[in-house]
Order: C-alpha cells, then sequence, then structure tokens
C-alpha cells in the first residue's frame, strides 16, 4: 500500500512536471542555465559580498501554508534556502524561482482567478509570478528543466520543508532576482486533505486531464525583495 501510493505519486508529479513546464514554456528559456553543486563553504563565502533577498511566503488557495525564503547571490551562483510549514504532509512538493519579464513579479490574487471557480491554478497565476526559472530540487539538475525532476522534489515531512541549495542560475535570471523580481512558489494543495492528491475536491489538472488539479496547484507563494 504504502509502497504503491508512494509510486503513484511520483507518476502525478513526473506528468505535472512535465506539463508544466510545456504549458508554462520556460524550460528552452534558459539556455546559460546549468545546476552545480558546491560545497556549504563556498556558499557561505561567496555570499558574504553578495546580496541578499527575502520573502515571506503566504498561503494560496486557502492552504494555511506559511514560510520564508531567502536567496543569497553573487553573479550566477544563488545560495536558496526555503522553509515552509503546514503543507499537504508527507507528499512531494514541486517548487520553484519563477519570474517574468512580462509578468507582474508578484504573488497572485483573486483577480487572478480568471474563471471565477474560487481555485487559483498554475496557469492563472503565471501573468503574476511568471514561469519557472529555477526549480528548487534537492539534488542534480535545477534548472527549468527539472521542473521534470520529480524524485528530487522535497517531500513534506509532517508538513514540513526545510531547503538548503547553492545553485547556479542564468545572468538574467539572476540579476532578476537580485532586483526583488524572483518569485517562490511551492506547488501542491491536498483541499479534502486524505493524505494524497487525487480528483475527488478540485478535479483535473487543466495543465494535463490525467492529473489531479491538487498535484498542480500553488500552495504558497512570497516575491523575493531587497
Ligand atoms: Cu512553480
Amino acid at each position: 500500500m504504502q509502497a504503491k501510493t508512494k509510486s503513484n505519486k511520483r507518476t502525478v508529479l513526473v506528468g505535472t512536471a512535465f506539463v508544466a513546464a510545456a504549458a508554462l514554456g520556460g524550460a528552452g528559456i534558459l539556455s546559460a542555465a546549468n545546476a552545480t553543486d558546491t560545497s556549504a563553504s563556498n556558499a557561505g563565502a561567496s555570499a558574504a559580498k553578495g546580496s541578499t533577498v527575502r520573502a515571506d511566503l503566504n498561503p494560496l488557495n486557502n492552504s494555511g501554508v506559511m514560510g520564508k525564503s531567502v536567496v543569497e547571490s553573487k553573479g550566477r551562483r544563488l545560495h536558496v534556502t526555503v522553509k515552509a510549514h503546514n503543507l499537504a504532509p508527507n507528499l512531494p512538493h514541486a517548487q520553484h524561482i519563477h519570474f517574468g519579464a512580462t509578468a507582474r513579479n508578484e504573488c497572485p490574487s483573486v483577480a487572478d482567478d480568471t474563471n471565477g471557480d474560487v481555485r487559483l491554478t498554475t496557469v492563472e497565476g503565471v501573468p503574476a509570478y511568471g514561469p519557472v526559472r529555477a526549480s528548487l530540487t534537492t539534488n542534480g539538475d535545477t534548472s527549468a528543466k527539472s521542473v521534470l525532476a520529480v524524485d528530487r522534489y522535497p517531500t513534506a515531512e509532517n508538513g514540513h520543508v526545510r531547503y538548503e541549495r547553492t545553485i547556479k542560475t542564468g545572468k538574467n535570471v539572476a540579476r532578476a532576482i537580485r532586483q526583488g523580481k524572483g518569485v517562490v512558489v511551492i506547488h501542491g494543495v491536498d483541499y479534502n486533505n486524505n493524505g494524497t492528491y487525487d480528483f475527488d475536491s478540485a478535479g483535473k489538472s487543466e495543465l494535463d486531464k490525467s492529473l489531479p488539479a491538487e498535484a498542480t496547484d500553488p500552495a504558497v507563494c512570497g516575491v523575493l525583495r531587497k
């Protein structure tokens, strides 16, 4: 039961990632984006002279999720921390830094619920936060391509995510983040609190009809401000 559930969740998120990348159109844009791990000591040293942006993460979709994120940057190197609580427990949560040259670069509001169903989907949020620019994975690639990298997103043990990693991104994206235009979004809302992403409460994801919207809807969001 446990193993099967887990595998189902993975399947769900694989699809999520794939269609999200396609729908948001961000995957191919980051030509210069390469994921590079650095040691903790390197990260600390480079951050010392870099600039820092911080986000208070506030709930979307009445998720009740709260959190904080800090990004210290120098050049293309970003030292990212994310802390969040009250996430759908023990489920994987895709998390990204979004930014769009033509987006408002803020968190979506009820005004972005364009179909007025009192639910905000990932696509409805795009005019606010833009496409995915960095995937906050636990290991391996962190470019927008890793929206696909389901096995590499944190699982919210007891609803908590504690994430820390140094990543590299494209020059333009790094600059936008320093300018206060990066938006941290964590996805995955278990609306009916039944411990899994299912179709019962929110139906199918608009990104991919084979997926529950619960797996793709944004749960919490914050703008990384100076
Ligand atoms: Cu996202």
